[in-house]
């Protein structure tokens, strides 16, 4: 070929690549093109001007979405008019002339950042109490019309069943990320607070449309260098891009903060030094961002100084800190995964023996933040005991979308399934139906402040999350934390038409790789109440044999317990008691053999290994059945995927095409280096009908990973 020809064929190429690039950068809000002509026409005339009363930053951002995201998908950017009569009315309800109220304008039972939409005649009409809600509307409206949903007698309303709705940031100051397995942090510390990275603004936009309000910008294992006045600088700048999104920002306070930059002797809470050191820093901080939501604090755990070394309680450090936020209407997490140093205890019974005593001892603006399980986050976990056990106190949720001990970022699992099965759980906290999300939301015990956060699987990867649909749990999570009954096939569906296509075929099927991918997952790594069998440090792949780290609850073996007579760890009377910390009815039910779900049996019992289950097979049986299904389950994702090339862009086809083979592969991993291991001891056979291991467990066993993520 002549290098000319050569060059005008690149070009083209390059062209015709960039034209059909998805990088996934755009997330959930691509706004394409509507394809049915019927209905863009539709759409058109419905939403050809728009009348917004009023002005402030939230308005704006308001205009600047709909100038987006209804100009690219019908192809015309609306009409912004002073005629109340447009085809679309947005505003408060003082804002909105009596003769364009419709039934919904008493705004009854429409909490703060609660919304109507409604059809007045031939109007759109968007009424909210605040800003806040006209915002989380519109992205409602332009959800409508990203999935094809008809804009005809609208009669919606909607309200956030949870008021702080957090992303947290395990963000280290140095852009690294603990357990980010996304690049590096998002936040670029260096170049703030003079440089406004357009990522930090899209950050906000997709937030505030999944109904996120508030970010936790840093690590809970705390630098006290964010609280010094030139970060404080830097953090403002952060507040002042999210606030117009009703998002605000929060930092983790390190308890030792007085010593490290105030100089002071102690950090001891009851120390009259200490107390005023932390009100002038508040103050400080309040100056520079009147909106700054509070603290989150990590004290007492893993190593991190918290008021215990000073002989103080965590009622007594957390209050001290709620004490000086409260002028500013701030808050404080203050978080319950602890586990004691010296403490031989069962690590699952640690949080609830230290923190149940102080109920009833925080202030009224301290959430006690719980991980969902009493463990961490593993692929599956009985919800943790402490939910329904502080009555007095407001519970947050603390959830983990980063997946730290589920694949990563390689491993596509979908988390609403995981979410849900928790906020489900009945605790009979005060009789059947206490179930988590009731204790969350405050309902069940009437708390004034209520919360969810997650922690964030974000980095600076060109597609955010680094697995394109680690996204989803981002989105999932925003949707169930504004209503957890929504339901997570309907949250996958409506992700996958946003995201990729509103193909029916490829949503259907895609859909259904997203529901069973959790369970998947727990399949081939965690089988049956397994859990705490991944590598040391980094958390990557399986390593169940490790039994030599310097802390017993760090090791593998002390949760499965595998010897020659069988496997699980007994939390019964006979063995930890863990199960004591439940009440009686759910107790009862995990106590008991032959009520307790399989899911849960080795989480809470020691079986041999010939025990039967119901289904009539063995443990080691089970064990067996269960890691062959995992994977052929990844197998199938793989196989329903390969399905769907041309119904999406190539791009991500083929990146998740790559990523399905990498699961596949490290599923079978899992399976073979578990069950070698765990062979040892039952000493039985793999059935011949199952395909052979691929390597010995001495190979497994070699295996090491000095540089794999998220782990600094
Ligand atoms: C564990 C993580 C560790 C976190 C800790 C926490 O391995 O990196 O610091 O939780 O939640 O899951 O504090």
């Amino acid at each position: 070929m002549h290098y000319t020809k050569y060059l005008l064929f690149l070009a083209f190429f390059l062209l015709v690549r960039v034209a059909s690039a998805e990088n996934g950068y755009e997330l959930w809000m691509r706004y394409t093109k509507v394809s049915d002509e019927k209905l863009l026409t539709r759409y058109q005339e419905l939403t050809s001007s728009i009348h917004i009363p009023g002005n402030s930053a939230t308005l704006d951002v308001i205009r600047a979405e709909l100038r987006l995201g209804i100009g690219k998908m019908l192809g015309k950017i609306p009409h912004f008019t002073t005629e109340a009569t447009a085809g679309i009315l947005i505003g408060q309800l003082s804002d909105i002339p009596s003769l364009y109220a419709g039934e919904h304008t008493s705004l009854e039972g429409i909490t703060e950042d609660g919304y109507a939409i409604y059809t007045k005649e031939k109007q759109i009409v968007i009424t909210a109490p605040t800003d806040a809600g006209l915002l989380y509307a519109t992205f409602h409206l332009l959800r409508l019309i990203q999935t094809g949903q008809s804009l005809e007698r609208l009669h919606l309303t909607s309200s956030p069943k949870v008021k702080l709705r957090l992303l947290n940031h395990w963000d280290n100051l140095n852009r690294t990320v603990e357990r980010g397995y996304a690049g590096f942090s998002i936040w670029d510390w260096h170049t703030l607070p003079d440089y406004i990275d357009e990522r930090y603004i899209d950050y906000a936009r997709a937030n505030a449309s999944i109904g996120i309000n508030g970010v936790v910008l840093t690590n809970v294992n705390a630098s006290a260098t964010a609280l010094t006045p030139s970060y404080l600088q830097k953090v403002k700048a952060l507040a002042d891009v999210m606030r117009p999104y009703h998002i605000k920002v929060y930092l983790t306070a390190r308890f030792s903060a007085p010593l490290e930059i105030g100089r002071l002797e102690t950090a001891d809470p009851l120390n009259k030094e200490v107390k005023r050191w932390w009100k002038e820093k508040t103050d400080e901080i309040y100056a520079l961002i009147p909106d700054f939501g509070g603290f989150l604090v990590k004290a007492n755990s893993e190593g991190q100084p918290g008021p215990q070394d000073y002989g103080r309680t965590h009622a007594e450090g957390a209050n001290m800190l709620a004490d000086v936020l409260a002028p500013h209407q701030g808050i404080v997490m203050w978080r319950a995964f602890v586990y004691s140093h010296e403490a031989l205890e069962d690590r699952h019974k640690q949080a609830y023996n230290e923190f149940v005593p102080l109920d009833g001892k925080f202030r009224d603006n301290v959430l006690v933040q719980v991980k969902n399980g009493a463990i961490d986050f593993m692929p599956r976990e009985p919800f943790h005991p402490l939910f329904g056990a502080m009555p007095q106190t407001p519970l947050m949720m603390e959830f983990q979308l980063t997946q730290e001990y589920l694949g990563q970022a390689t491993h596509l699992v979908y988390l609403a399934p995981l979410f849900k099965e928790c906020l489900n759980s009945d605790t009979y906290a005060q009789g059947e139906g206490s179930t988590v999300a009731k204790i969350v939301d405050g309902s069940l015990d009437k708390h004034r402040i209520n919360g969810i956060a997650g922690v964030s699987n974000i980095g600076n990867d060109i597609n955010w999350c680094g697995h394109p649909f680690a996204q989803a749990n981002w989105y999932a999570f925003g949707r169930l934390c504004w209503d957890y009954d929504l339901n997570a096939s309907e949250i996958a569906k409506e992700w996958l038409k946003m995201t990729f296509s509103n193909d029916s075929s490829f949503v259907e099927q895609v859909c259904q790789i997203m529901m069973g991918s959790r369970e998947a997952l727990v399949n081939y790594m965690n089988p049956i109440g397994l859990h705490h069998l991944m590598g040391t440090g980094h958390h990557y792949g399986p390593a169940p044999w490790v039994d030599d780290l310097p802390r017993a609850d760090w090791n593998p073996t002390y949760y499965h317990k595998a010897d020659t007579q069988g496997i699980g760890f007994d939390r019964t009377t006979s063995g930890s008691n863990a199960l004591s910390q439940y009440h009686p009815e759910v107790r009862r039910k995990w106590e008991d053999l032959s009520l307790c779900e399989d899911e849960y049996l080795l989480w809470f019992h020691h079986l041999p290994w010939d025990d039967q289950l119901k289904d009539g097979h063995s443990i080691w049986e089970k064990l067996c059945e269960s890691y062959y299904s995992g994977m052929q389950s990844v197998k199938t994702m793989q196989e329903v995927w390969d399905r769907q090339q041309n119904k999406i862009d190539d791009q991500r086809f083929k990146q998740v095409q790559m990523l399905l083979a990498i699961q596949y592969k490290e599923a079978k991993w899992w399976r073979d280096a578990c069950l070698l291991y765990f062979q040892t001891f039952s000493g039985q056979e793999i059935l011949p009908k199952h395909e052979k291991v691929a390597h010995t467990l001495e190979y497994y066993r070699s295996l090491h990973f000095p540089y794999a993520p998220g782990h600094w």
